[in-house]
């Protein structure tokens, strides 16, 4: 009795639920959170009213692979950011105020938490809380189980990483990202026995921190749809001329788009995305999914239909290739759930 009308697994943790943060640094104001827990109560829903396939806890972590990565530095900060800041009196959330901007070269690391919060943070809207550390590193566990599983079955697998990574550097956190699950999901693929990983970032900003990570590597493709960085966040990063360095020339493509690009634009530069993969020859593909291109998002400018998504998921589908979907942004919470979905089910559907 097979009672599943589709067979996408999805690896998901409720350690997610440690990261509830209060406050984001929005238009001058302290505001609660897009990026809220919420986000995940619609899209396990439509996992379950759709019948998308089984959702299971993830079973492995590996921090050899996060320091592959990301500096050990970075992480140590992250472990330790919200203790160091309580500790210092401070009574909100943890937020920059400073950073070594172009004016204030200097590579020194400070020692106190003010200073080490502006250099290992890219963008305040991001505020650190109590459980941040752990949720991140639950969202890498997730991403890293999907990929053990994509890696030794060739079956996709749907991440529910939450938070997202995309924007994580290898020493930064912002964008409501602290570690890179499809960055370190390509590590895992690599170590275990891919050549080359694709990595498709089809959120609606910029994948600036997993362009960072990649960019002087051949081994990793990275490719990103996006809007225009001129208009939307990360906004110093993303530009159509960034296309690799050193080893990783010419693995880098950027596809900025403007305000109030629909689905025939988009899917137009997803049909060239898809052609740089099959050139690459890759062994496995990481679908970064993030479904801010809905029309109602709330702080991006595409504008895509619920349906769109399912056309998107059968495009992906069409890579052939064994594919990791990792979740990244989405804040259009009552829509999140079957944008999401839709995508998984197009790519389940024949
Ligand atoms: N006026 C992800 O989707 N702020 N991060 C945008 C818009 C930050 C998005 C402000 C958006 C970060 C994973
Ligand atoms: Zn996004």
């Amino acid at each position: 009795m097979d009672l599943l009308n589709f067979n996408m697994k999805t690896i998901f943790s409720q350690k997610h639920k440690l990261r509830n943060s209060q406050t984001e640094l929005y238009g001058g104001q302290l505001v609660r959170p897009f990026e809220c827990l919420e986000r995940m109560d619609y899209i396990i829903s439509s996992i379950e009213d759709k019948k998308v396939g089984e959702i299971s806890e993830p079973s492995f972590c590996d921090t050899d692979i996060i320091t592959k990565i990301h500096d050990k530095n970075y992480i140590s900060f992250l472990e330790r950011a919200w203790g160091d800041w309580v500790k210092s009196g401070f009574k909100g959330e943890a937020i920059p105020s400073v950073w070594p901007s172009r004016s204030m070269p200097s590579e020194e690391i400070p020692t106190f938490i003010e200073g080490e919060l502006g250099y290992y943070c890219l963008a305040s809207e991001t505020s650190i809380s109590k459980g941040t550390f752990e949720a991140a590193i639950s969202s890498a566990s997730v991403a890293l189980t999907g990929a053990k599983i994509v890696s030794e079955t060739s079956n996709a697998i749907f991440s529910l990483c939450r938070p997202p990574g995309h924007h994580a550097s290898k020493n930064q956190y912002g964008g409501y990202c602290f570690i890179n699950n499809a960055a370190i999901s390509a590590q895992y693929f690599l170590d275990n026995g891919a050549k080359r990983v694709a990595i498709l970032d089809v959120d609606f900003h910029h994948g600036n921190g997993t362009q960072d990570i990649f960019y002087d590597r051949s081994d990793v493709m990275f490719l990103s749809l996006h809007g225009d960085p001129k208009d939307a966040f990360p906004h110093f990063l993303g530009y159509e001329n960034e296309t690799g360095t050193g080893d990783g020339d010419g693995y880098n493509f950027n596809f900025p788009m403007p305000p109030n690009t629909s689905y025939g634009s988009w899917s137009s530069a997803l049909n060239e995305a898809t052609k740089k993969i099959a050139e690459f020859r890759a062994d496995a593909l990481i679908l970064s999914l993030g479904v801010d291109t809905f029309k109602n998002d709330p702080i991006s400018f595409f504008k895509l239909n619920s349906e769109d998504f399912i056309d998107m998921g059968k495009r992906i589908k069409g890579i052939k290739l064994p594919t990791l979907f990792v979740m990244e942004g989405g804040y259009a919470i009552e829509e999140i759930g079957i944008n999401t979905v839709n995508t998984l089910i197009g790519f389940e559907e024949r």
